[in-house]
């Protein structure tokens, strides 16, 4: 068994140094997809003792405001509004266009099923589009062949974090009139020629999940472009209220509270050190991976900074001699724990079963990869040895064969 290293903290609460860690770590604990980063205990305290002075749990305190500014700063955008986790988010995002009920929302089946669950949750209906075989976002041609008098907005993924044709969508979004909004879950700190992922579209939503690199243990975010988008936003997060007499909207409870908020000051320093350590590992994986037959890495987008939040592979049976369900089921007999993001795809599950998935192809992309997509253990604390393990798993092929 292949373990991450647990950070153990001596009795005042620092972090055990990083070597003395790598030496003690701990062969029996399976390595997972993601591991939280986490600031001390020590440095938690004081920002404890300000909510229990203060009293102020959530509501938007002077945490929750801090963060929200930081944030806002550090993704180069007018407007970012914090939420409690990124469906709801996502949900309120739907809600801040106004889009008609019943219309349709075009969408890819090859992600997590709270993008679909956002739409339908809105009285809206999820129409899926086929993904790009070149790098699996949304085919621009499959969004174009969905598209119906129905359709009021497209919800577009950058799905591992690798970003969507934002040209080509925009140019249908603004042909046809739809709304163009953008669930970046995965897409934390990513940059396009230096342009902030969130600032386009209509709207974007990042999820700031326990498993996100930048994380509040749960978590999300609204950006928009727009500074004027920010009364909407406040008032979809907090039940519509206008003041202590009016409820002017239907909104929701999507605050953060202080605590996530706490998190989050405390973990957005350490972004930039995790970011690196997995910059590094994707190197090492891509050093074994990208000239094995059979084996299609996520490309790299000219332009583009990556956010390092999944690394994503798919595996052609035909052609690298063993399946992904076999490879994945012989990492998890080492003990490491590799993910198949996002297989069953939407369509697969039953509130969507039967739904079509728009196609130019005669096989749907998303059908046919959906069993061949595997998202390895990607976070710092992935060790030298669990790499040589998945390595000796990867190129165990030839001699099983
Ligand atoms: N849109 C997209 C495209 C998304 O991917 C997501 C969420 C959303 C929207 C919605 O955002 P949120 O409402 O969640 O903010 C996980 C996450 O729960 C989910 O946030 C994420 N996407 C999805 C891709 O993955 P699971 O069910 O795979 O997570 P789980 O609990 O199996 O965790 C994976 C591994 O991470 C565990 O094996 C161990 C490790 N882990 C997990 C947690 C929760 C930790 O080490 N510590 C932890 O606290 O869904």
């Amino acid at each position: 068994m292949v373990g991450v290293v647990p950070v153990r903290r001596r009795p005042d609460g620092d972090r055990v140094g990083e070597m003395e860690t790598k030496l003690e770590r701990k062969m029996s604990d399976p390595l997972y997809i993601a591991r939280p980063i986490l600031p001390t205990l020590r440095e938690l305290e004081p920002l404890l003792e300000g909510i229990w002075a203060r009293r102020m749990l959530t509501n938007c305190g002077p945490l929750h405001d801090q963060l929200e500014a930081a944030l806002s700063r550090h993704l180069g955008v007018p407007t970012a509004m914090l939420f409690n986790n990124g469906t709801t988010a996502l949900l309120a995002a739907l809600r801040l266009h106004d889009l008609p009920p019943g219309s349709e929302v075009i969408t890819t089946p090859l992600t997590f099923a709270a993008t679909a669950h956002a739409i339908s949750w809105n009285g809206l209906v999820p129409v899926f589009a086929d993904v790009s075989p070149d790098d699996l976002t949304l085919d621009p041609a499959c969004v174009q062949a969905a598209i119906t008098g129905n359709t009021s907005a497209i919800l577009a993924v950058h799905v591992y974090g690798t970003v969507c044709d934002l040209d080509a969508l925009q140019d249908i979004a603004r042909s046809n009139d739809l709304r163009l909004i953008y669930d970046a879950a995965h897409a934390f700190g990513c940059k396009v020629f230096d342009r902030a992922i969130g600032s386009f579209g209509d709207a974007t939503v990042f999820s700031f999940h326990a498993t996100k690199l930048f994380h509040t243990f749960e978590g999300g975010m609204i950006t928009t472009n727009k500074a004027s988008d920010r009364q909407m936003i406040e008032n979809l997060r907090n039940f519509g209220i206008e003041d202590e007499e009016e409820v002017g909207s239907i909104g929701i409870n999507g605050k953060m509270n202080e605590l996530q908020a706490a998190i989050g000051l405390l973990n957005l320093p350490l972004v930039e050190a995790e970011h690196t350590a997995r910059a590094r590992l994707r190197q090492k994986y891509e050093a074994f991976l990208s000239d094995l037959p059979g084996i299609t890495l996520q490309p790299d987008q000219a332009g583009v900074t990556r956010s390092e939040q999944y690394f994503a592979l798919r595996i052609d049976p035909d052609r690298f001699g063993r399946s992904r369900d076999e490879i994945c089921a012989a990492l998890r007999e080492v003990g490491i724990i590799a993910r198949k993001y996002f297989h069953p795809i939407c369509t697969d599950f039953k509130p969507y079963r039967g739904y079509p998935i728009h196609s130019v192809r005669d096989q749907p992309t998303a059908e046919k990869v959906k069993s061949h997509v595997l998202c390895l253990p990607f976070h710092g604390e992935v060790s030298d040895e669990a790499v040589r393990k998945i390595k000796g798993e990867f190129l165990a092929k030839s001699a099983r064969w």
